[in-house]
């Protein structure tokens, strides 16, 4: 039996997000966001939901902070909804909006717990939307103002803030794919677009330096490491497409101070930048963007194949067998973690590393006793920590990781049919439901320690972590 103990103070938390969980839509002031404007669409959120209500974290959130504790949780890594400070995107803050993250701060840390917020999992307000969203530089403007207003009145309880999250989602499903807010097909505006998200990131690093000097400040990026089907060079050359693409188009300009020449080159053949100089880059972005950072957040879930077909074009491996699946269809390749905390650390070298965001969706009944049995998700979990604690034997300064999620949740464009959480939420009471993974993560979490041990198809005890 392998065992790796993970060292002292290494944080243990979880991971939600305000558009997934919190609801209160019409309440404390809180303006549109692009997600409720596009789950208006129809066709555009697959089972018909929005998140109008999700989770009622609005209203729940002290029963939320009591199952935190329950866990033994040091961390609790949420977001804070950017319409509920800025209603009309600029102007005079919603004292309601920030009284409401104010309480849920000050709650959390009676509890012991770390309050870790992010500013932007996705939510713009749709007013700055109808002026042209993250696609206009002065969205960046008001990001930095946004950041000004929650550091001046959180930052003397906020040890750690990070920015974005995971801005090659925001960019790319919802300005080059469409599959996200506000749903857009341009890849010209989807690059324009992500250099004004890293451009705010920069900014809001300085605005929050000067509003609260001691925090630590950092971004969360999303990391898919891309394997080669073959040796051949022009499945290699896929990979490398995919890494430009994907990762470094966001990790190189925020750590290292520029655009990959390559990924560049990559999008003038495909025709979406008309030569090497990037249109929408100004004296001083790249220095603004690579600003630099105490800690870098990153989010792993799975690794991606790739080849170039008969035809030439870049592809995916489609991912199989079935068993080897979550709902997301995502491969689990607790592999990839490693790789992605050694790539990382060798790449760009950040002082500390949190993983930000991990986890599974898999959909696991309840039972006639009430209980919800989830071993693919405790044997999901349990993988992964391995992998990082063989990462931590390698030098890398992984120093936390966050569970995705506390709860199951409004997952984005699949609605609520994609189940992440280590609770469960009942649809029609909101109660939350341990799932077996709960308790196996406070034993995790009580240990700081992870053993192989095969995952128990019962786990005993999981009514321990009920209310
Ligand atoms: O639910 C999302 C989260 O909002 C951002 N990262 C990926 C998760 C799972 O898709």
């Amino acid at each position: 039996m392998t065992r790796h103990s993970f060292p002292q103070g290494f944080l243990w938390g979880a991971a939600t997000s305000s558009q997934q969980i919190e609801g209160g839509r019409f309440e404390g002031g809180r303006g549109e966001s692009i997600w409720d404007r596009f789950a208006t669409i129809p066709g555009k959120i697959e089972d018909g939901s929005n998140s109008d209500l999700a989770c009622d974290h609005y209203h729940r959130w002290p029963e939320d902070i009591e199952i935190m504790k329950s866990l033994g949780l040091g961390a609790y890594r949420f977001s804070i909804a950017w319409p509920r400070i800025f209603p009309g995107g600029s102007g005079k803050p919603n004292e309601a909006g920030l009284d409401f993250y104010e309480s849920l701060v000050d709650a959390l840390l009676e509890a012991g717990i770390r309050p870790f917020p992010t500013l932007y999992p996705w939510d713009l307000p749709q007013v700055l939307q109808d002026r042209g969203g993250w696609a206009e530089r002065d969205t960046a403007e008001r990001f930095k103002d946004y950041a000004a207003v929650m550091a001046r009145r959180l930052g003397d309880r906020i040890a750690q803030w990070t920015t974005h999250n995971e801005p090659w989602c925001a960019a790319t499903l919802g300005y080059e794919e469409g599959h996200h807010a506000p749903g857009h097909k341009d890849p010209s505006e989807a690059l324009c677009a992500a250099h004004h998200l890293l451009l705010s990131h920069g900014w809001a690093c300085q605005a929050i330096g000067i509003e609260a000097s001691r925090a630590e400040l950092g971004i969360v990026h999303i990391h898919t490491p891309a394997y080669p089907e073959s040796t051949s060079q022009a499945d290699e050359d896929a990979a490398r497409w995919f890494d430009g693409f994907f990762n470094r188009w966001y990790f190189d300009p925020v750590l290292r101070g520029v655009y990959p020449e390559d990924a560049i080159a990559d999008r003038v053949a495909a025709g979406h930048l008309e030569g090497p100089e990037l249109p929408f880059l100004k004296d001083g972005d790249l220095e603004a963007i690579s600003t630099p950072l105490d800690f870098l957040g990153v989010n792993y879930y799975s690794r991606v194949i790739m080849k170039t077909d008969e035809d030439g074009r870049r592809v995916a491996v489609k991912p199989g067998p079935p068993e080897s699946l979550t709902d997301m269809d995502w491969e689990v390749y607790p592999e990839g973690l490693y790789d992605t905390l050694r790539r990382v650390h060798k790449d760009y070298a950040p002082k500390k590393i949190y993983i930000t965001e991990n986890g599974a969706a898999y959909d696991d009944p309840m039972d006639a006793e009430g209980r919800i049995a989830d071993p693919r998700r405790i044997a999901y979990l349990r993988d992964h920590f391995l992998s990082m604690g063989r990462a931590i034997e390698d030098g890398v300064p992984l120093k936390g990781y966050f569970a995705w999620s506390l709860l199951d949740n409004f997952e984005w464009g699949y609605g609520f049919k994609k189940r992440f959480g280590l609770y469960a939420v009942d649809e029609s009471s909101r109660q939350r439901i341990p799932k077996d993974s709960a308790a196996w993560y406070r034993d995790v979490v009580s240990a700081n320690a992870v053993s192989d041990e095969p995952t128990p198809t019962s786990h005993g005890d999981s009514r321990a972590v009920e209310l």
